[in-house]
């Protein structure tokens, strides 16, 4: 009882949870669950653009975008190790993603048809994620919080890099300023549904706002992410496909069509457009290194045996 009285103390005070502190089992539980399917995201993510890495138009793009997708493997390793710290099994999570018992975010079951969608991705997906993330450098639960500083640094350049990809084409020639606009019009609508069910289908955003893992709900960051969106559009020259999108003078925010929310259910739940390539992908790629894996064990084992010796 007194553990936890002293948890609710912490959490209530704004302070940070830390590993070997008590707490509750969902508390514990939802944490794991989350920054899962954070990290599969992160590793799973890294297939869209990874694509066009072999194709980028020139060395400066080459060497970007292998940086940026160099990062999201690294986010990933970040997070696995943040969930690893609640006592997860990074094996087991990993087992759970190629089996699809686990989820990992909508947003990466779309395909990558042009150069332009590296660029849109940038824009619109890390903006998104930075929208989504920056909160999350105030979790209650320490390893995640500090992850996320990092992890946040890093979209903040993912981000940049993809708006000025996609300014450098809208200067170039009409052919290249549609293939944006086509890339914007294939992506807003699967941006927006990175931020979750509305608040009223949520199963989890009440229980998580008052442990404090999330700080705001998904519609208040789905809101907040139209409103920066719509003046970067501006600027860039695009538009969003959504005739409802206007300024509300009286809400002080933008308007915005409603959501196709059964095509976000068929995604989530393995019926998106790429979904089985995707988890087909990183099976392989697990399954091709297993021999890695088995050869690190067999090194541990022997320095192990030859410490005791
Ligand atoms: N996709 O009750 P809620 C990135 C699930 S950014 C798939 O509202 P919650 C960076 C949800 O898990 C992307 N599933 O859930 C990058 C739950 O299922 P469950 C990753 C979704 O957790 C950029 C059910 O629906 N970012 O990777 C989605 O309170 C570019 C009910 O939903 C994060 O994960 C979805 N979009 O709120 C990498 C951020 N939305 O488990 C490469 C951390 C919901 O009960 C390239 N996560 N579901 O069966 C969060 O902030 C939260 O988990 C939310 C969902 C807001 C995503």
């Amino acid at each position: 009882m007194d553990l936890e009285r002293e948890f609710d103390r912490v959490v209530a005070a704004d302070h940070r949870v830390e590993p070997r502190d008590w707490m509750p089992d969902g508390y514990r539980s939802t944490l794991i669950r989350q920054i899962a399917q954070h990290a599969h995201s992160e590793i799973i993510g890294m297939q869209p653009e990874g694509n066009w890495i072999s194709r980028a138009p020139s060395l400066r793009r080459k060497a970007i975008l292998l940086a940026k997708v160099q990062d999201e493997a690294g986010h990933g390793l970040y997070l696995y190790a943040a969930a690893e710290t609640l006592g997860a099994d990074r094996a087991e999570l990993t087992e759970k993603l190629i089996s699809g018992r686990q989820k990992y975010s909508s947003i990466f079951n779309y395909p990558t048809l042009t150069f332009a969608d590296v660029g849109v991705i940038g824009w619109l997906v890390d903006g998104a994620a930075i929208c989504n993330q920056v909160p999350l450098c105030r979790t209650s639960y320490g390893p995640y919080a500090r992850a996320m500083i990092r992890v946040c640094k890093e979209e903040s350049f993912h981000q940049r890099q993809g708006y000025e990809l996609l300014m450098t084409m809208m200067g170039g020639t009409k052919q290249q300023r549609d293939l944006v606009q086509d890339a914007v019009n294939r992506w807003w609508w699967p941006s927006l549904m990175m931020f979750g069910p509305p608040d009223a289908e949520s199963s989890n955003t009440e229980q998580s706002m008052h442990w404090r893992i999330k700080r705001h709900t998904n519609d208040e960051l789905r809101q907040r992410f139209v409103d920066m969106s719509v003046p970067q559009a501006v600027k860039l020259g695009v538009t969003f496909p959504d005739p409802k999108l206007v300024w509300n003078d009286e809400r002080g925010h933008y308007d915005f069509g409603e959501i196709d929310w059964a095509e976000f259910w068929r995604v989530v739940k393995g019926d998106g457009p790429c979904n089985a390539q995707r988890v087909a992908h990183r099976r392989q790629a697990h399954e091709d290194g297993a021999w890695v894996r088995e050869a690190a064990a067999a090194y541990a084992a022997k320095k192990n045996s030859e410490a005791v010796a």
